[in-house]
């Protein structure tokens, strides 16, 4: 998976957002004697995310707690991905899954459920099938409704927004050569969101892409994809923008004018996957940079009345998927590996406290 920006605004950029931050001690406590940042993203009318992972909740319980005290929404990181949910054909795993919706329930958080249609993390049964010819096209679409449906009906009522469908669009705008679209055509998007939709009514529904925070030909394949398929009727709600940026690409030009472009057509929006990598080491200024990319992200958020929900792709370097994909790149999260608080939560938490 690539993931490259164009940079656009570059350090300057980054610098005037910087202006205003105080940046948080890299010793200071996250809660202390402060409110948790869910306390004050309930006050701007926003949740705060993150994204879980489940065997860090299991046996960290500084994990856990700091899951609990300070976001008001949780996604489950791997989970309720296919291959997770659905290892052998017909045969399902959904403690995960059900262990993350409990835990959200007990600690009045709601759910963003993620993904439902990708690329990746297809179960192998899945996969060899459609490559060796022994599952069709009619019956990769048979499988493909009853995955949607299976899935949103058991959490019906329990997810506030579901990414029906993953990166579907490549960076120049075009459509994505998935076994989807291989195998069922466009009409995959359309058909995903009804079935889900009929599962649960009330659930919003979501696209979901990684660099398509600003306008750019990706973000705007998804407008006129947004565009028609509303103008048709499919229940699509929602467009979620990742937020896995980099500072060394530079932070996204006009972020607050795509949000703006989907709420007009109607439509919700958010960032559901936010972190920003650097090239390792760490220095100096690096932090300072990153706290502003989180910002730039946040404000966007908070000045647009669509975007109700900002959610990061992990809150700890500890368990972030970063320098497992980016060899030499990391410490992409608000809290270092020792949980110690980066100017970034700093940064967050400011904007949070400022509201709307
Ligand atoms: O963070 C996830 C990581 O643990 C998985 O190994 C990876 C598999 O592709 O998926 C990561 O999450 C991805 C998310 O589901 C979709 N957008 C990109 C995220 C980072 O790769």
């Amino acid at each position: 998976m690539k993931y490259f920006r164009i940079p656009v605004v570059g350090l300057l950029g980054a610098t005037l957002l910087l202006t205003g931050i105080q940046a948080a001690s890299a010793h200071e406590a996250p809660g202390g004697a402060q409110a948790p940042l869910r306390t004050l993203a309930d006050r701007a009318d926003l949740r705060i995310g993150t994204a879980v992972d489940m065997a860090a909740l299991a046996d960290d319980t500084t994990y856990r707690r700091t899951t609990g005290r300070e976001f008001n929404s949780v996604t489950a990181e791997n989970v309720m991905k296919w291959e997770v949910v659905e290892p052998a054909r017909g045969t399902y795993d959904w403690s995960g899954a059900d262990a993350l919706v409990r835990f959200a329930r007990d600690r009045g958080q709601v759910v963003r459920g993620h993904t439902l249609v990708w690329h990746s993390q297809l179960p192998g049964w899945l996969t060899s099938g459609v490559a060796d010819g022994s599952i069709d096209a009619a019956e990769l679409r048979g499988i493909l409704r009853k995955h949607v449906t299976t899935e949103v009906k058991r959490y019906r009522g329990q997810i506030q927004q579901w990414d029906v469908v993953n990166e579907v669009f490549e960076e120049d705008g075009s459509l994505r050569d998935s076994i989807w679209l291989q195998k069922l055509g466009l009409s995959y998007i359309a058909d995903a969101f009804r079935w889900a939709h009929a599962a649960d009514p009330k659930a919003k529904l979501f696209l979901n892409d990684y660099n398509v925070e600003g306008i750019n030909a990706k973000s705007t394949a998804y407008y006129d994809l947004a565009k028609r398929l509303r103008a048709e009727g499919v229940p699509v709600q929602g467009f979620g923008a990742q937020g896995h940026l980099a500072i060394q690409y530079g932070f996204p030009g006009d972020v607050a004018a795509n949000l703006d472009r989907f709420a007009k057509l109607g439509m919700q929006t958010a960032f559901t996957e936010v972190d920003v990598r650097m090239i390792l080491p760490v220095d100096e200024e690096k932090p300072a940079t990153q706290a502003a990319y989180f910002r730039g992200l946040l404000d966007a958020c908070l000045g647009t009345r669509s975007c109700k929900s900002f959610t990061v792709w992990g809150f700890t370097d500890k368990y972030s998927w970063v320098p497992g994909v980016f060899e030499g790149q990391g410490a992409a999260t608000l809290m270092d590996e020792g949980f110690g608080v980066k100017p970034a939560w700093g940064a967050v938490r400011e904007g949070l406290a400022a509201g709307r």
